[in-house]
């Protein structure tokens, strides 16, 4: 058995990797002295962020002796369907994902739903009115978090009485997490006009977009006081564009970003970065402890929200030697 479940975790691909002895005789959920198996389709391999959480879903998995199918959608909505809809036929006992977008989900968890299948949004939400398609959503509240970034910002221009130029480098377009920290920091930038969002773009939470839309912002406005970046990587990307500008960045250009992962914490203490809101990946362990509540039959919140803090560059050299992502 054990065996087994390490075979599916080393080859991490989704919908392969048969490993029902007879293919048949699926439990129903919870029953009796079976392993729980579950279908987990991930969004990607985007970032340091995601990388982080991967891992943590693959280790609470094993450590909770719960089978793990796992998938990675390479960012496409419709890869993760398929996803689902191979846990559907495979049976699984229960299915987590973290939604790529946040809009069209409910034909296949309907098909969950009618397959008894039930479902943890684990990261990222959906727009679905139907409540009764997933048991409960596990993750971080976005808006806070973007209005954590924009209250630092208004904090540091306070004395400030002409205009503050601000590019943003959005997340994945239609993503939870990039409309989220989209409002709540427009939300709390905008009660003061002084603040001017001259740019907006999508850098899909990738390093490589982040610096190729902010090489595109450098040439276009010449007058950037601050970027606003959805994520760490979209944030190292642009600093490399800010660099070969021959600007400095995090004098020059003040960079918030959201994640806290090893790397944007390292260019936060080296005074690259001014301010990180942090934004957990360690959803694991919460994860496999609801998904056996729920095939337990306990009831489970509706919404478990992840705790989390904000670093300045002081606070970010004292935290990195004992961070664990
Ligand atoms: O901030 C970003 C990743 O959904 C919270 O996705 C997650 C976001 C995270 O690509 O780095």
């Amino acid at each position: 058995m054990a065996l087994v479940a390490v075979g599916v975790l080393a080859t991490a691909c989704g919908g392969g990797g048969e490993t029902t002895a007879d293919g048949g005789a699926p439990a129903a959920s919870g029953g009796g002295d079976s392993t729980i198996t579950m279908g987990f389709a991930q969004v990607g391999a985007e970032s340091g962020w995601r990388t982080a959480n991967t891992k943590s879903v693959q280790e609470s998995a094993k450590a909770a002796g719960i089978d793990l199918k796992f998938s990675d959608a390479q960012q496409k909505q419709e890869n993760q369907i398929k996803a689902i809809r191979s846990y559907i036929q495979q049976k699984v006992d229960v299915i987590a994902f973290s939604p790529v977008v946040e809009s069209g989900w409910d034909t296949v968890l309907q098909e969950a739903k009618a397959a008894n299948i039930p479902v943890i949004l684990t990261d990222r939400a959906v727009d679905s009115a139907d409540k009764t398609l997933y048991k409960t959503f596990l993750g971080s509240d976005f808006v806070e978090e973007g209005k954590k970034a924009g209250q630092w910002l208004v904090e540091q221009y306070a004395s400030e009485t002409g205009d503050v130029n601000i590019v943003e480098l959005q997340g994945t377009t239609g993503s939870a997490p990039a409309n989220d920290r989209k409002s709540g920091f427009a939300e709390v930038i905008g009660a003061d006009p002084k603040f001017k969002v001259i740019a907006s773009q999508s850098g899909d939470f990738t390093r490589a977009k982040g610096k190729e839309v902010m090489d595109a912002f450098l040439k276009a406005h010449p007058d950037i006081d601050v970027l606003y970046a959805h994520n760490d990587d979209m944030g190292l990307g642009a600093i490399e564009a800010i660099e070969g500008a021959g600007k400095v960045p995090g004098k020059d250009i003040k960079i918030i970003t959201v994640d806290a992962v090893k790397d944007g914490m390292q260019a936060l203490a080296d005074g690259k970065i001014n301010y990180i809101v942090e934004c957990s990946p360690l959803l694991g362990p919460q994860l496999m402890d609801l998904a056996k509540k729920v095939l337990a039959g306990e009831t489970v919140p509706d919404r478990v929200v992840t705790e989390e803090t904000t670093f300045t560059q002081e606070q970010a050299k004292q935290a990195l030697p004992t961070r664990q992502y």
